[in-house]
């Protein structure tokens, strides 16, 4: 199988060096730079999605589940502060998600990750100068599931950036929500992550993403959160992992 096939590569022409090529990439650093996410709209056409969602079907049952309660840092709590600090506001989270090493070796969402023109063509578009697939075997590439009382509450990335392919909505909710540069790395702004949680709408950007979108986000300053999803149908969505190391793999307590 050759995964250019799924890519809808006569608007996305990542593979060549072209003008076309440049075009692109420029306009995703720009959006990138602007407020730290891209999204490219049907990036695997809705011709093709459908064995996307086929592959997920067959590999939900693998899911490791997870139910815990974290505030946006995934720190301890901090009883000396007042209640209302960001420190101090934990959310329920519970996903699940499908190891790597889950999805077999007919896998289309690992064709993709090891394509090689993809991994070029996002690190163009992030414009990092050391860029590498995640050589960990169990997390290189993961299929996030979440069911209905699921989501994934208002936090910052502890990683740079991150690659997703939505593959199938929830019946409903399940918008992403972002607050860009609400954070530096001098300056936490407590006072605007503490209007963020109250859901200040002046400073909450959403996106309906919808099967087949690529989206690049950088989410270790811009704050943002999965919705609450209802609904029987399991929202999919895969998260390609890029590092700025070769050879890495995760420790063995985050592993397990
Ligand atoms: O599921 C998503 O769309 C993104 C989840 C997220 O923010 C993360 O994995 O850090
Ligand atoms: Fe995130």
């Amino acid at each position: 199988m050759n995964p250019s096939e799924y890519i809808d590569t006569a608007r996305f022409t990542i593979e060549s060096a072209g003008r076309r090529y440049s075009v692109l990439v420029d306009q995703l650093r720009a959006d990138l730079q602007a407020d730290g996410c891209a999204v490219l709209k049907g990036f695997v056409g809705p011709e093709r999605i459908a064995d996307l969602v086929a592959e997920c079907d067959r590999v939900a049952k693998h899911g490791h589940r997870n139910f815990n309660r974290t505030n946006a840092y995934f720190t301890q709590d901090h009883p000396d502060l007042p209640a209302s600090h960001p420190l101090r506001r934990f959310y329920d989270r519970s996903n699940a998600f499908v190891p790597a090493d889950k999805l077999g070796a007919d896998s289309i969402i690992r064709a993709i990750y090891e394509w090689p023109p993809f991994a070029l063509f996002i690190q163009a578009a992030l414009g990092e100068s050391r860029f590498y697939r995640y050589a960990d075997p169990l997390a290189d590439v993961i299929v996030n599931l979440a069911e209905a009382g699921g989501g994934f509450p208002w936090h910052f990335d502890t990683n740079n950036f991150t690659v997703t392919l939505a593959i199938q909505n929830a019946d409903s909710g399940g918008d992403f929500q972002y607050s860009p540069r609400l954070r530096t790395p001098t300056d936490e702004n407590y006072t605007g992550v503490e209007a963020v949680l109250d859901g200040d709408p002046t400073l909450i950007r959403t996106l309906v993403l919808e099967p087949g979108d690529l989206q690049i986000f950088k989410g270790r300053y811009s704050l943002h959160r999965v919705m609450p999803l209802w609904g029987p149908r399991i929202r999919y969505v895969a998260i390609f992992s890029f590092v700025t190391e070769p050879g890495m793999v995760g420790s063995p307590e985050r592993t397990r």
